[in-house]
């Protein structure tokens, strides 16, 4: 018999592809926001895609969920309510509630179908999902933002690429709408692609958060599944800064990444970085 061997490709750039080895297509389906595909890998696992783009796996989902929860999280210093804007995976809800705080986090996903096939196909991503304190609001995470003022201590934006669904999530009419969201102690972070790949949409965003909050920083981190590994984080503040979080503070929370000591170090940047910014 003939070995068959199955690769995915995502096309990270029109140049660039990132190739894995499958062994079974769990599933897919044509949603009605985007296609999605829960692939088990070799190298990483149980991988979810959406519109052929790697979101997470279950071997370095733990990189990206750390790093856009914690940091946020360990720089407000009483967060009781927290939004997810995206995030259908239910990871940055797990990752929350691991903060004894929090009261309530909300999912605000606009496909169900995330939400459904992550629960039956990644429950070691999702598992949070039924908790008491998280609340799963079907919705577009724009219009919930623009309806609601003065509601949440932390917003997280966990979105895909800024294309399709998600383009207006990068966009400055919904960081002002964010910041409308937010109490007047406020803060959010969004995931901002790669400094490699994605420099036009890092100043933009940047540049655009900054004209609306008080503090806004840039930080960084590895994703190993994520065009070039090197990603980016935009954190947007009203009052408190994430450099001056007094680290010996931090409580020990069971991370892999994440930890007191690279807090601040997540903000010191390459040179190519900081001019991205300047
Ligand atoms: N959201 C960010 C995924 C971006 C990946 N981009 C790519 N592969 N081209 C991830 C959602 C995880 N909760």
């Amino acid at each position: 018999m003939v070995e068959m061997e199955l690769w995915f490709t995502e096309q990270q750039t029109p140049d660039l592809g990132f190739t894995c080895k499958i062994t079974k297509t769990i599933y897919t389906a044509k949603t009605q926001y985007q296609d999605l595909a829960i692939l088990e890998t070799k190298q990483f696992g149980r991988m979810l895609v959406l519109d052929g783009a790697v979101q997470t796996t279950i071997a370095d989902e733990f990189c990206y969920h750390e790093l856009i929860s914690h940091v946020p999280l360990f720089t407000h210093p009483n967060p009781k309510k927290v939004a997810v804007i995206g995030g259908g995976d239910g990871g940055v809800i797990r990752e929350i509630l691991k903060h004894d705080e929090v009261e309530k986090a909300y999912l605000i996903e606009i496909d169900r179908e995330v939400i459904e096939a992550s629960k039956k196909y990644l429950p070691e991503i999702s598992c949070a999902l039924d908790d008491e304190r998280a609340e799963v609001i079907i919705t577009d995470g724009i219009k919930f933002v623009s309806e609601n003022k003065n509601m949440f201590d932390v917003i997280i934006v966990d979105s895909t690429d800024p294309v399709g669904p998600a383009v207006g999530l990068f966009q400055d009419s919904f960081y002002k709408a964010v910041f409308e969201c937010l109490k007047e102690d406020g803060l959010f972070v969004a995931q901002t692609e790669s400094p490699f790949y994605d420099q036009d949409l890092i100043k933009n965003v940047f540049h655009a958060v900054k004209s609306i909050f008080p503090i806004t920083r840039l930080y960084l981190g590895f994703i190993p599944t994520y065009p070039s590994g090197l990603w980016s984080f935009t954190l947007g503040s009203k009052k408190y800064d994430p450099l001056e979080v007094d680290i010996s503070k931090i409580k020990r929370i069971d991370t892999k990444y994440y930890n007191p000591e690279l807090h601040k170090a997540l903000f010191a940047l390459p040179t190519f970085v900081q001019e991205i910014i300047k």
